[in-house]
């Protein structure tokens, strides 16, 4: 599969245009972008607030389900990290607004079972991780981008944002959290992106 053909042209901004430390904040092989490219598999999905539910389930001592009112009304955190993209693009800098996954996991509870996470969007979109991934200060349910509300086209109103791995294991328009016991890959990954993606080690395809 062309996937630079699937996603359109990419915008180079050579890294040292943008003064940023490069060497160590930039990944290898990637290069840095200003724009904010956007990369779906599926077309962008209708959302309706009344039937939206956030779900949580699998290995957790308490399964949960919220409706969109109940979902923004969860506690916000701010933050700001970086994206890597596997087709190479980086970009710098993304403030986010949203609930921290510290915030599901405590209402969740995971098991001792628990090793894994599928997470899922309305579209049927999926991938997955490991829990020690997501059980970090830097993930967030995001709902707002540069104070703005999320848009559409890049997963809003609801996102997943994981910074430390390429950016196909952040799921747009996502409704749930599936805790699993063993791995299982997502849609992505049975389509030839690495398992791990960890974007310091180039883990982009197998
Ligand atoms: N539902 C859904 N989530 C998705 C994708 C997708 O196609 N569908 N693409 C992934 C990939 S490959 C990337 S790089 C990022 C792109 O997010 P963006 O379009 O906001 O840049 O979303 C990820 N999450
Ligand atoms: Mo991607």
């Amino acid at each position: 599969m062309n996937l630079s053909k699937l996603f359109g042209n990419r915008q180079d901004t050579p890294a040292g245009e943008q003064g940023a430390a490069g060497a160590d904040r930039l990944p290898p092989g990637q290069y840095l972008t200003k724009k904010w490219p956007v990369l779906s598999y599926e077309s962008t999905p209708k959302f309706d607030p009344e039937k939206y539910r956030f779900k949580v389930w699998g290995e957790v001592e308490n399964p949960f389900e919220l409706t969109w009112t109940e979902l923004l009304a969860l506690p916000r955190v701010q933050l700001t990290s970086d994206i890597h993209c596997v087709t190479t693009w980086s970009r710098y800098d993304n403030a986010w607004e949203g609930v921290s996954l510290r915030e599901i996991l405590q209402r969740a509870r995971p098991t001792a079972n628990a090793h894994f996470v599928m997470e899922h969007s309305w579209t049927g979109y999926t991938t997955n991780v490991p829990l020690a991934a997501i059980e970090d200060d830097d993930v967030i349910i995001a709902l707002k981008w540069d104070g703005k509300d999320l848009e559409t086209e890049h997963g809003g109103p609801v996102r997943l944002v994981l910074p430390k791995l390429y950016f196909y294991k952040s799921a747009k328009w996502l409704n749930g959290l599936e805790f699993l016991p063993k791995d299982r890959p997502g849609f992505w990954e049975v389509r030839g992106y690495s398992n791990s993606a960890d974007p310091w080690q180039e883990e982009r395809y197998w």
